[in-house]
């Protein structure tokens, strides 16, 4: 039975054209969803990055089902619930030294807008509320919140909101140039030089009026652009010179991506805050955080103690349910070897996405970890339609999940997967690219 589809306004969708031939999943199985139609379809995309470790883990499901029924939600401002409490001290085991602080938000965006709110408050109360500039990256994206919004760099956006946007933001340049970068594997060698983007804008606004400077260590969204070598490193010095907080978004790169519990640790650089979500309840229950080095939050800490210090949060924050979904997920990562199979599952991935680079239609290949993307020629005045036209006719065509950001097609396969899967998976995939104009 087909449910009507007129009520419900989809997300980043091309709304009209999804309801002349809607693709809807009613359900899941590990590495596979369900149509209504019946058919079982072999996801490459890993939910949207959010389902590393599978679908209805039973782990997660009974975690989930016995907390429900035990403690369903609990008031989080002056009190909160022993889950919260419990997913807190998880995270920050596995995170890097130093981070010893997590506040709990929904999604993804909260925590990037919650991010920028702590790192201006840290001055402030540091006594240098003179710090209030962000800086972001053109190409980044940071959820769509009006902070995360405007140090985010995707054109189509920001563009309706361009007015609206937050003031005092600036943009370091992306760092794909496709003459010096096109077919790397891992960290492509040229680029280093603009991280001293950051630089400049130190000496334009003098770097005692920046607050913070956020980048996802690997760009995601955007369609997948590892760092240059040693780009990450010169941020961190560039910031430690100027007083500048760095802000890693790991709404991607954390909880195995790279085979790390964090981007963080694979690159060996560390930053102030660490935002996250997805992976941390693997996409079972929406939930993010912000990790916090303790001497930010130890910033916090001063004045009468029955004042609250950070007048922000969220009537969710550490939502019983969610921090269930996440302890289970933390168990799973650590019981199961998630981050290991990932690690050795990297290199036959990029061996499989680089037999795509002498494709005709191919400009470029790219892959760290298991972030990858295979980015096509555009059609001719059609800049989208193939990459668009691909990922529907593997839908209907092969029962295939490959997510297309305009023509380049994106890959997140699952943490856990399996090689002979992605064989399969990939020989339909050129089937399908062989045979679309
Ligand atoms: N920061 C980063 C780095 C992200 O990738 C967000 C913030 C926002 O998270 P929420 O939970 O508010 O959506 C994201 C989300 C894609 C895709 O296809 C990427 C995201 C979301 C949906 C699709 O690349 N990233």
């Amino acid at each position: 039975m087909s449910a009507a589809v007129d009520a419900y306004w989809m997300p980043f969708t091309a709304n009209r054209d999804f309801r002349k031939k809607p693709r809807i999943v009613t359900g899941a199985e590990g590495h596979h969803y369900t149509t209504q139609d019946g058919e079982t379809v072999y996801d490459l995309f890993s939910g949207l990055w959010t389902t590393g470790i599978g679908h209805c883990h039973p782990k997660i499901v009974e975690a989930v089902q016995q907390q429900v029924a035990t403690l369903d939600y609990a008031m989080g401002f002056q009190a909160s619930n022993n889950r919260a409490f419990e997913l807190a001290e998880r995270v920050t085991d596995i995170a890097p030294e130093g981070f010893t602080q997590c506040f709990f938000t929904n999604s993804g965006s909260e925590s990037v807008d919650t991010a920028l709110k702590i790192a201006l408050g840290y001055h402030r109360a540091k006594g240098e509320g003179h710090r209030t500039r962000l800086i972001g990256r053109e190409r980044g994206y940071h959820g769509v919140n009006f902070g995360g919004m405007s140090v985010g760099g995707i054109v189509p956006n920001r563009k309706v909101f361009s007015a609206n946007l937050i003031p005092g933001v600036d943009h370091i340049r992306a760092t794909m140039n496709l003459e010096h970068t096109a077919f790397t594997r891992g960290q492509p060698e040229w680029g280093l030089h603009l991280a001293d983007d950051l630089e400049r804008l130190a000496a334009l606004h003098d770097g005692s009026n920046i607050a913070a400077v956020i980048v996802e260590p690997v760009a995601g969204s955007t369609g997948i652009l590892p760092p240059p070598v040693g780009y990450l490193e010169r941020l961190r010095e560039i910031c430690d010179k100027h007083g500048i907080l760095l802000i890693f978004d790991e709404v991607i790169t954390a909880f195995g991506r790279l085979g790390k519990a964090f981007g963080a640790e694979y690159f060996d650089v560390k930053p102030d805050l660490i935002t996250t979500a997805k992976g941390l309840t693997n996409g079972v229950i929406p939930m993010g955080a912000v990790l916090v080095q303790e001497h930010i939050y130890d910033a916090f800490m001063h004045g009468p103690e029955a004042m609250i210090e950070l007048f922000h949060g969220y009537t969710y924050s550490g939502h019983p349910v969610a921090a269930a979904a996440g302890v289970a997920c933390m168990d799973i990562y650590k019981e199961e070897g998630i981050f290991e199979q990932a690690t050795a599952l990297a290199q036959p991935f990029e061996d499989l996405l680089h037999s795509f680079a002498d494709h005709e239609k191919v400009i470029d290949v790219r892959n760290i970890g298991l972030m990858g993307a295979i980015e096509l020629a555009p059609r001719e005045s059609a800049p989208g339609a193939r990459g668009l036209d691909i990922h529907k006719r593997c839908f209907w065509e092969e029962n295939l999940i490959v997510r297309n950001g305009m023509d380049t097609l994106q890959f997140s396969p699952f943490l856990n997967s399996n090689v002979e899967d992605w064989g399969h998976a990939f020989e339909r995939l050129r089937h399908v690219i062989d045979t679309t104009d």
